[in-house]
């Protein structure tokens, strides 16, 4: 029998964290020569490793340290480092803050400029099958930046943290979606579902996401708002404003099911922080 390499563990492990399941990696090592007992060994291994994570999880309590504005004295305006932000609304349960003014129009327009000629149509495999499809719940385009990978993305990255009080290297890469007139991201949770066979090899980059920021670059004409189903809350997609939630474990609980509804006419981007547990590598 072949014997596991640790370049073959690594691979299997980045196939697993972008989405990729089980049979679908089966599949591909096959087609790439890999014997049977060779890649069922590897997998299982892989697998193995994943059940006794996905248990640990199961049993974590609720975190106590979150990231978050200090709200506590109800301020209007919040110091974020080199900008004033506007605090515009917020929700105790689930925690949701409506910032505004926390990016200039220059900053949405670079991050489209520079995210505009990297966009693709995301494809999910479909875990079923193991074949690859267009996934029906987020129509939208999209791409990530590296975190601190151009000049603009570092200075909204220091903003966020000071802003959110939580370290810059606990985020993750700006993800940038564009929003064509229909498309939409059905509700949905941020948090990586602890049931789903991937979940223990994403963990390993960061721990778990305990909160999202989504940032408004550009309005469409009409639709678009970002929804929180469970409260009944629509925040608009309005340029520069952003719409802050964290949820303290991976469960519905949190209260926090959220969508993109469809843009109605003209065409919305956004840029979504993600935030860890622990430092994202
Ligand atoms: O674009 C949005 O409004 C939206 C809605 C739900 C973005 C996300 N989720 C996301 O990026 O996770
Ligand atoms: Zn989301």
């Amino acid at each position: 029998m072949q014997p596991i390499s640790p370049e073959l563990r690594e691979w299997i492990v980045a196939q697993l964290a972008a989405g990729h399941s089980v049979p679908a990696l089966r599949q591909s090592m096959h087609a790439a020569g890999w014997r049977d007992d060779a890649t069922d060994a590897a997998l299982a291994e892989v697998e193995r490793a994943a059940r006794g994570d996905a248990a640990a999880a199961a049993d974590a309590p609720a975190r106590t340290d979150m990231p978050g504005p200090n709200l506590e004295e109800s301020p209007l305006y919040l110091d974020a480092g080199d900008r004033r932000v506007q605090v515009v609304q917020t929700v105790k349960h689930p925690r949701i803050v409506v910032f505004g003014n926390l990016l200039s129009a220059e900053e949405c327009e670079a991050l489209i400029a520079a995210a505009r000629q990297r966009l693709s149509r995301s494809l999910t495999v479909e875990t079923k099958t193991g074949g690859e499809t267009l996934n029906v719940d987020r129509t939208s385009d999209g791409m990530f930046f590296e975190r601190g990978e151009n000049e603009v993305v570092q200075r909204i990255e220091a903003r966020i943290a000071t802003l959110l009080n939580w370290p810059l290297d606990f985020g993750e890469g700006l993800q940038i979606l564009r929003y064509s007139p229909g498309a939409q991201y059905r509700p949905h949770y941020d948090y990586f579902d602890p049931k789903e066979p991937g979940t223990p090899t994403i963990l390993r980059r960061g721990g778990q996401r305990v909160a999202t920021l989504v940032m408004y670059l550009q309005e469409p004409e009409q639709g678009g708002a970002t929804t929180f189903p469970d409260i009944g809350l629509e925040v608009a997609p309005v340029r520069g404003s952003a719409v802050f939630f964290s949820y303290d474990r991976a469960d519905p609980a949190t209260r926090t099911l959220h969508g993109g509804a469809p843009v109605r006419a003209g065409e919305k981007w956004v840029a979504t922080k993600w935030l860890r547990e622990r430092t994202f590598t």
